[in-house]
């Protein structure tokens, strides 16, 4: 039969499930007399945390066979969600959702052009959903498949923030009483904006369309190594402190910040230098012991091999970001990577990420030998009402179901009662600038 014009717009929509693929299967699927077909990729926009959650749910012809995965962008939902129904739905109908390495390389080869932040979000949110089905269909939880667990469970680290070090400290405290061994610091600084310490929206919730006060990166520096050094004396050498740089810093500032915060013992530094000065992490690195972890902006998985490639890796944590990386794929070969160069995964997980994602992050997690700590968001109570099996820290940790699949699922109705707010507000990290008035990188 003559394939469709392979030129031919395709729909919006998901094609009718008994037609046969757009283009045609792949050559073993007719021989194996696969009986399990994609019969459609649906996406689905809900906010029960407040930030839009996308998600992808991958059906099959067997009604009660369906896998879940995550592809939130909060800067680019719309765009990542028309990547998933124009392109990739019809593109998956009608095919076997076994083959995940095949189905993945054919989503990525039909973009032709590679990397960026939506096609990433848009195929990690249906390889999740893959690996999710095809675990429901062995009747295993979803780290049984990566090779069962290596871990009772995943350390997990909480955030703090404040304006001085005895409030902070104290918030520190409070933390480890709550179990958590690991736990992010970020300081507000006089007269500057900051990242972490609630800047981010009007006390109403309305998104900024400006920020009250620019990015002071001479007064962070000042200001925020000698506060940290503070909280380390106030807390004792108990706890792994953390913190966020947030990409704001030149090498130049990026070396004198690590100066001076050599004395608080950090557990890592985060993001210490934009994607763009990736290049500079071996010179900043020379001069230093501080650890550091990059990557939550980086979408594709080459770009952590510049810093763990070379005789010595330059970073210490991968900060993968499983959505914007393409899913559990290719994540899955940048954390044996990470094993056999002796650098820990750090992945990503504030609430911008749901709950579908991080069960699918701590099923790497649990299995793989490179983890070192999970971010761990604290979501508002109405998220586990949209997402049944949410999993929660406990003590400090996280631990992922025993029920096949990742272990969460997704209620239709329930994330009605939670739309997404409009207009999206998505520009957050447009608005920032720096004393001079130039763009500050967010
Ligand atoms: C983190 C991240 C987030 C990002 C957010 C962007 O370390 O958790 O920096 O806070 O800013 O995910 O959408
Ligand atoms: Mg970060």
């Amino acid at each position: 039969m003559a394939q469709p014009d392979a030129r031919s717009v395709p729909p919006a929509v998901p094609t009718d499930p008994a037609a046969p693929a757009l283009l045609a299967p792949a050559p073993w699927v007719e021989e194996r007399g696969a009986k399990v077909r994609i019969t459609a990729v649906r996406t689905f926009l809900t906010a029960p945390h407040g930030c839009p959650h996308l998600i992808v749910r991958v059906e099959t012809n067997d009604p009660g066979l369906y896998g879940l995965g995550c592809a939130s962008d909060p800067q680019r939902t719309l765009a990542v969600r028309s990547v998933l129904d124009a392109y990739l739905a019809p593109l998956l109908v009608g095919r076997d959702p076994d083959d995940i390495e095949d189905l993945h390389r054919l989503m990525l080869n039909s973009a032709y052009w590679r990397g960026g932040s939506i096609t990433g979000n848009a195929l990690g949110g249906v390889d999740v959903a893959l690996w999710d089905l095809k675990a429901k269909r062995l009747g295993a939880p979803l780290y049984s498949l990566f090779g069962g667990r290596v871990r009772t469970r995943a350390d997990a680290y909480t955030h703090v923030d404040g304006t001085d070090a005895a409030e902070i400290a104290d918030k520190v405290t409070a933390a480890r009483e709550r179990g958590y061994r690991h736990v992010r610091v970020q300081a507000a600084v006089p007269g500057s904006d900051t990242y972490g310490t609630g800047a981010g929206g009007t006390p109403d919730g309305r998104a900024l369309r400006h920020r009250a006060v620019p990015w002071d990166s001479a007064a962070y520096v000042r200001t925020v190594p000698a506060v940290l050094t503070e909280v380390r004396a106030r807390v004792g050498d108990g706890t792994e402190l953390l913190h966020d740089v947030h990409e704001r810093l030149d090498p130049r500032q990026a070396r004198d910040f690590l100066r001076r915060v050599e004395g608080a013992g950090l557990y890592f530094v985060e993001d210490l230098l934009a994607p763009e000065d990736s290049a500079h992490f071996a010179g900043v690195r020379a001069g230093s012991s501080v650890p550091l972890a990059v990557g939550e902006l980086f979408s594709d998985t080459g770009q952590f091999l510049a810093l763990l490639d070379g005789p010595v890796p330059v970073i210490d944590f991968a900060r993968v970001r499983i959505p914007t990386l393409g899913g559990l794929t290719p994540v899955r070969k940048l954390a044996a990577y990470c094993e056999l160069r002796g650098v820990r995964l750090a992945p990503h997980g504030p609430a911008d990420v749901s709950p579908v994602a991080q069960a699918a992050t701590l099923a790497l997690d649990i299995s793989s030998h490179a983890f070192g700590v999970q971010e761990a968001a604290v979501f508002k109570p109405a998220v586990a009402e949209v997402f049944p099996g949410t999993v929660t820290a406990r003590d400090g940790g996280l631990t992922p179901h025993e029920t096949p699949g990742h272990g969460v699922d997704f209620d239709e109705a329930a994330a009605r009662r939670h739309p997404v707010p409009e207009p999206l507000e998505h520009d957050r990290w447009a608005l920032l600038r720096s004393t001079d008035g130039s763009v500050q990188r967010p």
